[in-house]
């Protein structure tokens, strides 16, 4: 039996020596330490023993399993080192290393310059007292058409076909609705501006967009004149422009205003000289804007004989192309990154 014993020992404790992986390590333990091992299969047998050997073969066995349990236990500490080491040699980086000037240029991202000119905008008319608002851009019937004076089946709605869900919702054709949200929450004297990314079904061109971005303002105090206006208009484009631009108004239609203006600006891409974004005229239409229609007041719950306001819409994509010179607006949306690069 000691025979036996002996060449158990050796093999175990030769194979825990030569095994590379902890679970060549565990099979081994399995294998003459398990339920059913060698050594197992001994020790459980050791009433079959006559008595006079069952205590020096009991002792023996158990100073065996012992030496043996500590071998295994010692090599898997050692692997799981290795492994360890192994493992942060492979992972380790220097935090301390700079990137090559290269990588890091191509890697930094740019904020894009609709988003450069809408918050400068924002800047300038929140130090005019304006307050920042937003709306969805799902909107409903009643916020983008019905509260603007625009009923169902009016002839303006034309000029701004979008796209509708099936519930009857539509992707706002203009920041104009978030004037109606506004006065939802605020009561006059008030100043909001709210910019937002608004939607039309119409063919692309160079100044034409389906996807495009307005800022809406909207001022209601007592006596609002259109001196108000065209003086906060021109202050805008001063601050925009950092210079004096020729700005032209003449009379536009929307059912929210009354009156109504369409305020262009001289082409800064062409220099007034005739261009594709400007259709050949010199001049850009920017900037409708108008003094609050009496219905749209009183829709908003604001007597119209007490206040009175006036509204703008400016579009942001063409803005954004005079301050820039970018003779196209499709640049805005293509995500080609050499666009980009360049704001
Ligand atoms: C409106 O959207 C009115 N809600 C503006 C308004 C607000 C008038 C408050 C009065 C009072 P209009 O459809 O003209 O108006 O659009 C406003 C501006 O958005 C235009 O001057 C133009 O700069 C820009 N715009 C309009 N359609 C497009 C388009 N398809 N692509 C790019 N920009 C556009």
């Amino acid at each position: 039996m000691q025979n036996e014993l002996d060449k158990i020992r050796a093999e175990a404790l030769a194979a825990t020596t030569t095994a590379s992986s902890i679970e060549e390590v565990e099979e081994i333990r399995i294998q003459y330490l398990g339920r059913k091992g060698a050594l197992t299969q001994i020790l459980r047998s050791l009433g079959n023993i006559p008595p006079e050997e069952r205590s020096s073969v009991g002792k023996l066995s158990n100073r065996y399993k012992v030496e043996i349990e500590t071998a295994i236990e010692e090599k898997r500490t050692s692997l799981s080192r290795t492994g360890s080491e192994e493992l942060v040699r492979k992972q380790w980086i220097d935090v301390t290393l700079d990137a090559p000037a290269a990588t890091t240029q191509e890697r930094l991202g740019r904020i894009h310059p609709i988003s450069q000119i809408q918050y400068e905008i924002e800047d300038i008319l929140t130090s005019m007292g304006f307050e920042i608002h937003d709306g969805p851009e799902v909107e409903t019937d009643y916020y983008n058409f019905e509260a603007l004076n625009i009923p169902k089946h009016h002839p303006a709605r034309d000029m701004q076909d979008t796209f509708w869900t099936e519930d009857g919702n539509l992707l706002r054709t203009h920041t104009s609705a978030i004037q109606v949200r506004a006065m939802e929450k605020v009561k006059p004297p008030f100043r909001v501006v709210g910019p937002g990314r608004v939607f039309r079904y119409e063919s692309t061109d160079a100044s034409h967009e389906n996807t495009f971005y307005q800022v809406e303002g909207m001022m209601v105090d007592r006596d609002i004149t259109v001196s108000h206006l065209i003086y906060v208009m021109k202050k805008l484009l001063q601050e925009i422009f950092h210079r004096d631009v020729a700005v032209r108004l003449r009379p536009g239609y929307f059912p929210f205003v009354e009156p109504g203006f369409e305020l262009d600006i001289h082409c800064l891409i062409c220099d007034g000289a005739g261009c594709s974004v400007c259709k050949q005229s010199g001049w850009v239409e920017l900037l409708p804007c108008g003094l609050v229609h009496p219905n749209v007041l009183r829709m908003g719950g604001i007597n119209p004989d007490e206040w009175s306001g006036f509204a703008f819409g400016l579009g942001l994509n063409r803005l954004a192309m005079m301050k820039y010179g970018i003779n196209d607006i499709r640049h805005f949306l293509s995500g080609d990154i050499r666009f980009l690069k360049q704001f």
